[in-house]
């Protein structure tokens, strides 16, 4: 088993969700993180609280991985303690909308687009050069459920994760000459901000997606990411599909009420 302690780790959309777990986890197991995120005031809260429970040493980012230019020169103005960076968490993703393809918001697919396959790719291309000189390092997608299976209205959202799903293969295969690893953690159902996100901040409508079943937790993926960063180094965990016990398929639910 490898361990991360003292591990440069950046993990993008840090201050919620499944990022926020992972930066928990990571922090608990001694790893140096970097936080990226748009939200300033999310990230110092969190920064206060990880130093404050953990100790551990923080570098924040306030940043829109969207943006082209601001990734690029986010990471070439890293400060030297924390230019190496070997384990990046690309976390940052929403789903915007639940409408069907013909009658479905441009914009919504446009943010999807940009954040989920454009901002993932940014930032991937942006540090995978480094971890390559330096024949250390380990990208993290986390993909989704949606990107193994198409479902009703899901349709961009679902093109989004099938993306993410062919660049984790493809980034694999071209750097199957280097020792870096690439991994997609696929979850389906995970309570978090995401279905507010999706309808637009209706909570009322968000919360009804978890109703009468037991979602897995933020940490529950949290707890994969770190299973997948700490196996020996010749071993790559390529692609993880985790369910909640009550989902069997993208559509398929068992709901008590
Ligand atoms: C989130 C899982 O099934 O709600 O990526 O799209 S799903």
């Amino acid at each position: 088993m490898v361990s991360v302690k003292d591990q440069i780790v950046l993990i993008t959309g840090a201050s919620s969700g499944i990022g926020k777990a992972c930066a928990q986890l990571f922090a608990q197991a001694g790893a140096k993180i970097i936080l990226v995120a748009r939200r300033q005031q999310l990230l110092e809260e969190l920064g206060e609280q990880l130093s404050k429970d953990f100790s551990c040493q923080l570098h924040l980012i306030s940043l829109d991985i969207c943006d082209r230019t601001g990734v690029q020169s986010a990471i070439d103005n890293l400060p030297e303690p924390w230019s190496a960076v070997d384990i990046l968490i690309n976390n940052a993703g929403l789903s915007r909308g639940l409408d069907k393809l013909h009658e479905g918001s441009i914009q919504d697919w446009e943010e999807m687009i940009d954040t989920n396959i454009k901002g993932l790719l940014y930032m991937t291309r942006a540090l995978v050069p480094g971890m390559v000189t330096r024949s250390k390092g380990h990208v993290i997608n986390i993909g989704s459920i949606a990107g193994h299976q198409t479902y009703p209205r899901g349709n961009v959202y679902c093109a989004t994760k099938a993306a993410v799903r062919a660049i984790s293969e493809g980034l694999k295969q071209d750097l199957l000459a280097e020792p870096v690893r690439v991994t997609s953690v696929d979850p389906g159902m995970v309570e978090t901000d995401f279905s507010k996100v999706r309808f637009h901040g209706d909570t009322e409508r968000a919360q009804k997606v978890y109703q009468g079943l037991t979602p897995l937790t933020p940490e529950d993926v949290a707890d994969v990411v770190l299973f997948c960063a700490t196996r020996p180094l010749h071993v790559n965990i390529s692609e993880l599909l985790m369910i909640p016990t009550d989902q069997a398929s993208a559509t398929l639910f068992n709901r008590q009420n």
